[in-house]
Order: C-alpha cells, then structure tokens, then sequence
C-alpha cells in the first residue's frame, strides 16, 4: 500500500494536495505550521510526588581533561607552508589534465580525498568548458559507461541539467541495461553512484541503481579480489552522494595509498590537509567543551545526554571547511540545547512543567522562567543567553535584528515537542502522516538550520529570510531525512523506556506490517526524499550554495549517526572510532624534510 505523506504540518491547518501518481509522497512545499497547542492555557504545577522517567545514559566518555589536552602539530607555519606548495603543484595538474577523461578522474579523486574544497574555482571552470564542448541532446552514442557515469555524477552534482537519456547508449531495445556490461566493475561502480544523482520521477536512474545494486552484489559474494570487494560493499553501503564528506576522506586516504597509479603528491598533500583542518577542529572542540562546562547543564541536568563530543561531531559533518569554525561552534552549542530539551520533553519533564517551557520559549522572556521548577530555569536561561548571544553577534556584525527567526524556530519545536508528550502520555499512536506533519519540526533540523543560516556568513537577504522562515522545502526534505534516519536508529530503545511511537510503529499500527516491513518503508520513503533534494538542490533559490550544502550536509550526517543504531546517545563504538580518526589521531606522515623545518 503506497503511503501518502502529504503536507508536514497539521493537516487540519491544510489542504491535503493531489497525489502525483508516480510519487508515493509528497512533502509538501510551502504553508503555515499550525499551532494545535497554542490556546491551552497552563495548569498550575501540583506538589505532589512525581515519579520520573529515566533514559539511563550513560556519562560521556570523553572526559574533560582529555579534550583539553589534544593539541596537534599540523596547524603550524611549516605545515601551511608545505601544503601551498603543493596546492600549486595540483592546479597545474588540473591545468594539464586534457584527455576527457584525465580531469574527470582527478576531479573525483580530489573530491574523495577531501581536498576539492581547495580548488572550487579551477573544478568549475573544467566542467564549465566539459559541459559547452560536449552535446547533452541523447542523440551522440556513447562507448565508456565508466567515463560517461562519471561525466553525468559530476556534471550533475555541479548543478548542470544533464538528462538520464545520456545512458540510453547503453540499453537494448526493451530498455534494459546491456547484460555484458555486468563484467565491467568500475562501469557498474560508477553507475551505481551516478544513479543517486536521481530526481523524482527518473526511471531509467532508478533502473541503473537496481541493474548495479543486484550487479554488485553478486559480485562481491562470489569475488577473490578483497579490495575491489572491499571498495564495492563500502559504496552499497552508502553510496558516495550520501556520505559524510570528512569520514569518506578518511577513508579514501588509506584506499587511495595503497592503489598501485596513486600520486605521491595528492597523497601526501590530502594527509598534511587533514591534519591541518584536524587541528581546527580541536580547537574548536577545546572552546567547546570549556563553554559547556560553564554551562553546568551536563552536571545539573543529570537525566539529560551529556554529549560535548557526538555534538561537536555533528558540525563536522555539516561544514568542516575550517573558514567555518564560528558556524561549527554556535552550531555545537544550538546541538547540546536541543539534545538537552529533548531529553526533557522526552524523559524528565511532567506534562505540567513541559507546558510552563513551552510557554516561557514562546513568550522570549526572562520573566517567564519564574514559574520554571530550577532545573528548567538553568535550562531555560541557557538557552535564553546562548541564543540572544549569536543573534547579538549577527547585530553587530551584519547589522541584522534576527532574533524573531531564532525564537520562532525554538518555539515551533518546543510546540512540537509537547504535542509528542502529550500523545505519550494519553497513550496516543498517531497515523504515519499525523506523525511525520509534527515529527519533521520535533526532529531540530529546522532550528539547526535557521541558525546555520545565519552563520555560514553569506549576505543575508529579505528572500532567503522568507523561505527560512516559512521552512522552504530544501529544509524540509533535509528535516524528513534526519527525523527518518534518527527513527531507525534510536525508535527501539525510545520505545522500551518510554515514549511516542515513532515513524515504524505508525505505519506497523496503521498497516499490521511487520517491524522489517516498516523499516524497509522508512529506507524507502528515505531515498524518496532524496530524490526531492537532488531535485531542490539545483532548483532556483535565494539561499547559497553554502547554506544549501549545510542542509544537504544535514542530511548526509544524520546517515552516518544513525547507521548503527543510536549513535548519538549510545556512544557506541563506531561514534568512539570516528571520533578518534576524525578528531584524536593525526593520520601518521612522513617527516617533512629539513629543509622546510
Ligand atoms: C536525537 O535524539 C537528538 F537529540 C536529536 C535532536 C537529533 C539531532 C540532533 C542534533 C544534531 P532523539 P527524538 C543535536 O532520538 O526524541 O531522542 O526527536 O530525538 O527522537
Ligand atoms: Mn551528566
Ligand atoms: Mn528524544
Ligand atoms: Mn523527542
Ligand atoms: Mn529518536
């Protein structure tokens, strides 16, 4: 049964839209969000013994001093140095780069290694002069599945509108895929990740995504060449395109070092860049973990995730560029408030305080913490300083009063989330679509965005702040993804202490399907939603490419969270092991030779 998930707001406040019939949801693209709780008026709190749940966190595993003590060598003079050195030697490189297939190939190799970022302008300029030399009409035959995979994926993550006939070249007369190309592993691999280009509605993608996936697949069950199976089930794992971009460097850096045509130069230039942008990171890590100490929150909140680290970690994935380090560290401080009201909500509040805060966040007003109970108030008045602080620093620097955005966003989640509560505690199990029309605001992406919005650090226009605020639909697909994802990773054990039922138990309530059934939905209404965003991604828009990557980024990272269960709150061992190759080890290089000593 297709599921039609249509407007993400309350579909009381809404019209319901037509179904597009090849499309088994919608989300919708613009409206208001309604506001089901805002008329009801507070009861007083009641003395009266409460009885708590508790989510049995653990404490973090990253102690203070150990943050504190991570210094790096690799953000020195010396090192900077080097790696302009070799930044030169790569633009000529990419000067060189003639034959069609030479610069392709070096542009997705300098993506993997994290190194693009680097020379934006020299990648644009060379798929500028691809796409006007080359006839994109589907009329030209083309020979190298690989090259031509590889063409489109590039092509079309740079914005260009290359159709999905480029590959008819490639099908028989019924449509399907030629069988001999199968042989070929690097072609399937490479259409394979060019097929997660895809937008809505494109069927020949999402027939080359099928053609490979089984391809592959079989390929790495019956393969003897490890590295080759290796490199394959990586990518079906996830495909590159929705990859955390610093991990996926990580990784490649030790694939690329042990292929046999590496380049010394790229090689070691990827290990001193990593490195160095490492020794941002930990300095920005190090600010971080001192502001959350003075906030006291971790010790007095103690039902509440203490978690400096995976929250830190998020911004890693959301913009690693160290020109961004201001962006990362509000945004830490934005990811620590929400993972500590949710677990409020979620855990500790009854429903009497949840309405007092809901209150207080919507009202903006230090007067309002005065009926708080005293962990809210430290919670609230935190929020209130950390909050009005960066709209102070956008004030004085961009000149722009943003404090009504940042306080709508706070108050559409608090909102949201008390409307969770209440379903919990009146036993409530919502539709699929009731849920995702709420779930989508209570999930934070709409507030981690605005905020990002703010500080990335482009101009701020009167257009973008309209989307922003009415939550355009780049946001709103960036929200599905990571309500969806967090739903496969953390709904289980939600479930066991305690709390709404979330996107997998709607739709087993609504449908009777089975647990796997439904997770197979999710993944699926996952992939949906990307394909939106591939489409949303490139459309017109008054936000830049900075912002937009923030949102797709969003994404991208909360994959990568939730890929093995929680790995948020759990501090399971994939977060511990990320962490450490993204933030603790420098990736051992050579010494540099005296001479730049
Ligand atoms: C996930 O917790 C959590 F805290 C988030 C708000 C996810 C994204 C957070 C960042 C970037 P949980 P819920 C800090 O799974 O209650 O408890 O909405 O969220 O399912
Ligand atoms: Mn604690
Ligand atoms: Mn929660
Ligand atoms: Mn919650
Ligand atoms: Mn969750």
């Amino acid at each position: 049964m297709a599921l039609q998930l249509l407007a993400p707001f309350s579909s009381c406040s809404f019209p319901k839209q037509p179904l597009r019939n090849h499309n088994p949801f919608i989300l919708s693209k613009k409206g208001k969000i309604s506001s089901p709780l805002g008329c009801m008026v507070s009861p007083k709190l009641a003395k009266k013994t409460i009885v708590r749940r508790s989510a049995n966190y653990q404490p973090p595993i990253w102690e203070y001093d150990f943050v504190q003590s991570l210094k790096s060598e690799y953000g020195g003079h010396v090192y900077t140095k080097r790696i302009n050195k070799l930044k030169e030697e790569v633009r000529v490189m990419l000067k060189q780069a003639v034959n069609p297939l030479d610069p392709l190939q070096l542009i997705d190799t300098l993506q993997r290694l994290g190194l693009a970022y680097h020379f934006e302008d020299e990648i644009k300029r060379i798929l500028m002069s691809i796409y006007t030399h080359n006839s994109y009409d589907n009329t030209r035959m083309r020979e190298d599945l690989y090259a031509t995979a590889l063409e489109f994926r590039l092509l079309r993550q740079h914005g260009y509108k290359i159709p999905q006939e480029i590959f008819n070249s490639f099908r028989d007369e019924e449509g399907n895929f030629k069988m001999y190309l199968c042989e070929d592993r690097e072609a399937m691999l490479s259409l394979y990740e060019a097929s997660f280009l895809s937008e809505e509605g494109e069927s020949i993608l999402q027939y080359a995504r099928d053609f490979t996936t089984t391809s592959l697949k079989k390929y790495v069950q019956q393969s003897k060449d490890q590295n080759l199976s290796m490199l394959i089930s990586h990518a079906l794992e996830l495909p590159f395109h929705w990859r955390m971009l610093r991990l996926e460097a990580r990784w490649f850096i030790d694939v690329y070092e042990r292929k046999q045509d590496m380049n010394p130069l790229l090689l070691e230039l990827a290990k001193l860049d990593f490195n160095s942008v490492q020794a941002t990171h930990q300095d920005d890590l190090k600010y971080m973990s001192r502001w959350w100490r003075n906030t006291g929150l971790g010790e007095k909140l103690d039902f509440a995730r203490d978690r400096i680290m995976e929250n830190y970690l998020w911004t890693i994935g959301v913009i690693f560029e160290p020109q961004f380090s201001n962006c990362r560290r509000m945004s830490t401080k934005v990811n620590a408030l929400i993972t500590t009201i949710d677990d409020i909500y979620d855990v500790y509040g009854t429903l009497d305080e949840l309405e007092l805060f809901t209150n207080a966040v919507q009202r903006w007003d230090v007067n309002a913490t005065e009926q708080l109970p005293d962990y809210m108030k430290l919670c609230f008045l935190c929020l209130h300083n950390s909050i009005n602080e960066i709209a102070f620093d956008v004030l004085r620097e961009q000149g722009v009063h943003i404090i009504p955005y940042l306080k709508k966003a706070w108050a559409d989640i608090c909102k949201s989330y008390l409307l969770e509560a209440k379903w919990y505690h009146s036993g409530y199990t919502p539709s699929l679509q009731e849920y995702i029309d709420n779930a989508w605001i209570s999930i934070s992406a709409p507030v981690i965005l605005v905020h990002a919005y703010f500080l990335v650090k482009s101009p701020i226009t009167n257009d973008a702040l309209k989307c922003l605020e009415e939550y355009s639909y780049i946001i709103r697909c960036s929200s599905m993804i990571l309500r969806l994802a967090d739903d496969l990773g953390t709904s289980s054990d939600e479930l066991k202490r305690g709390d709404v039922p979330k996107s997998i138990q709607c739709y087993m309530h609504e449908t009777g399907a089975s647990e796997e059934k439904a997770r197979d939905h999710i993944r699926f209404l996952i992939s949906e939603t990307w394909n939106e965003m591939n489409k949303e991604r490139v459309a017109d828009s008054p936000f830049s490419e900075t912002f937009i990557g923030v949102a797709i980024n969003l994404a991208r990272m909360a994959q990568c969270m939730y890929q093995y269960g929680d790995g948020h709150g759990i501090q399971n061992r994939e977060t511990k092991d990320r962490v450490l190759s993204l933030l603790v080890q420098p990736i051992p290089c050579m010494q540099l030779p005296s001479a730049y000593l």
